[in-house]
């Protein structure tokens, strides 16, 4: 039942795998999503690494399943989670954006499994070069910092420029996504928006009914102008920083003027002023369910869409 080498090499039940989204990707989301057969994942964000060596700790008196702890390498404290998840035994690293190159050979000695979330093929190719074990391919459906290549367009051609496995993430969050992605050649998927609006995440109850009200054009890109594109939800703080951006107003004010709204809307749940980062499938997710029934329901829904799928099959148009 859908063992892939994803499932073998995190040896966990499920080839799910859940997003390291900063502030809201706590001990708490992890275990829950771990402990439902997928693979849960503390974000280190831009948090110090004590506060990161604490929710190791916390997540392992919830869980005996494998975890991992996400590394967002334009944190000023990235070297020091590289070394915090090789004290802690942590079994698997994400990273995001950055090429996480200067840090595989320390991570692999201490036996990690390193995954990096990859944009583009070039990416892809460089880090099989410089030792992933696998790779999360994810399009510009997604939320937060993003690349500019779809989901549909970017896993085929990863998939067949390296031999390591694939995790595709961006625009999936049902059983519909899951087979879609192991159709274009990936082994599992990346969910960060459906685990969001989840009943285990631990945020103001605001940012998960953000994503089940959103409709299909309420996730847009802000932020282009930066260099550092975010896909984050329609709000008073998206029209504000799209006035800002179409002003002269260099791009040390745009990112000063975005640093913090991230943490506003997950702890405060300010509709306002907070930055709610989420993905395109956003439109598509309704109710805010728990990790297990999102996982299971993943499952179950996958294996019908084959069975509905196989009924398809056979090229014979005379029959
Ligand atoms: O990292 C993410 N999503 C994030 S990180 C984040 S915190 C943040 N906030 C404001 C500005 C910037 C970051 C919010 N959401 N997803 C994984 C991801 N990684 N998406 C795209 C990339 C990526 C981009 C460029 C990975 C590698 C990369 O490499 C460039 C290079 O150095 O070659």
């Amino acid at each position: 039942m859908f063992n892939t080498r994803i499932t073998e090499l995190l040896n966990i039940k499920y080839p799910i795998i859940q997003g390291g989204m900063a502030w809201i990707a706590t001990h708490k989301l992890a275990a829950a999503v771990s402990n439902a057969g997928g693979l849960g994942i503390i974000a280190a964000g831009s948090l110090p690494g004590d506060v990161v060596r604490e929710e190791i700790r916390k997540l392992k008196e919830l869980t005996d399943k494998p975890f991992g702890v996400n590394i967002m390498l334009m944190s000023p404290y990235a070297e020091d989670i590289v070394g915090i998840v090789c004290e802690e035994g942590v079994p698997v690293v994400t990273t995001g954006a950055g090429n996480p190159g200067i840090y595989i050979p320390k991570l692999k000695e201490h036996h990690i499994k390193v995954i990096p979330v990859v944009p583009t093929v070039s990416l892809a190719k460089r880090v099989e070069r410089q030792g992933a074990d696998a790779l999360i391919v994810e399009g510009t459906e997604a939320g937060g910092h993003i690349g500019e290549i779809t989901t549909m367009a970017l896993v085929p051609q990863v998939a067949d420029a390296v031999e390591i496995p694939i995790i595709a993430a961006g625009g999936i969050a049902d059983g519909r996504g899951f087979i879609a992605s192991l159709a274009l050649g990936a082994e599992g998927v990346q969910m960060g928006t459906r685990f969001v609006a989840s009943a285990e995440a631990d945020i103001h109850n605001n940012y998960k009914e953000m994503i089940t009200k959103a409709k299909d054009r309420d996730a847009l890109v802000a932020g282009r102008s930066t260099g550092h594109p975010i896909r984050v939800l329609k709000n008073r703080f998206t029209k504000e920083f799209a006035e800002l951006e179409k002003t002269e107003t260099d791009i040390m004010e745009l990112e000063k003027f975005s640093v913090g709204k991230l943490k506003l809307a997950a702890y405060k749940g300010d509709l306002d002023k907070g930055s709610f980062m989420a993905g395109q499938i956003s439109g598509l997710i309704n109710e805010i369910e728990s990790c297990k029934d999102i996982i299971e329901s993943i499952i179950g829904k996958g294996n019908q869409v084959i069975e509905d799928l196989s009924s398809l099959k056979g090229g014979d148009k005379s029959e």
